[in-house]
């Protein structure tokens, strides 16, 4: 399996907390096809304070609208639902996976080219907002 860097600018703006409380892996967004106007970025936050954090939101310019959503059965389907937040446990971590909870762009600007990076700025709760770039990958059948 191919490896890969998650590059984090150190950008830590309006925060009162350390720049080490969050780490993240696996930041990717599945490449889809031009014609197609959504797509899905999944990534593993890991929270290493000790205080509970809540992602609230998710901004980036490759889509006019980002949000935030899970998977659930409903009548034996799958489908996505909107949530207003996702918890990211303190001294714990959250998997944003194909499956289940995911970012969700919709209305993509510009075609997605493969192995490009996306800068998202991830915003949380208090405030806290970091700048996390997502690699554009094919699939994401492998992804953990
Ligand atoms: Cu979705």
């Amino acid at each position: 399996m191919k490896k890969y860097i998650v590059l984090t600018l150190t950008t830590l703006w309006a925060c009162s907390l350390s720049a080490k409380t969050l780490e993240y892996e696996h930041a990717t967004i599945k490449l889809v096809p031009p014609v197609s106007k959504n797509t899905a970025g999944f990534i593993t936050i890991k929270n290493l304070s000790d205080k509970d954090l809540k992602l609230i939101k998710v901004e980036s310019e490759i889509s006019e609208i980002v949000e935030l959503h899970t998977m659930k059965m409903d009548k034996e389907m799958m489908v996505m639902r909107p949530v207003d937040s996702i918890l990211v446990p303190k001294k714990g971590s959250v998997h944003l996976k194909p499956g289940g909870l995911h970012i969700m762009f919709l209305g993509i600007k510009k075609a997605l080219v493969k192995d490009d990076k996306i800068e998202a700025k991830l915003i949380y709760e208090d405030g806290f907002i970091e700048k996390v770039l997502f690699l554009v990958k094919d699939s994401n059948l492998h992804s953990k």
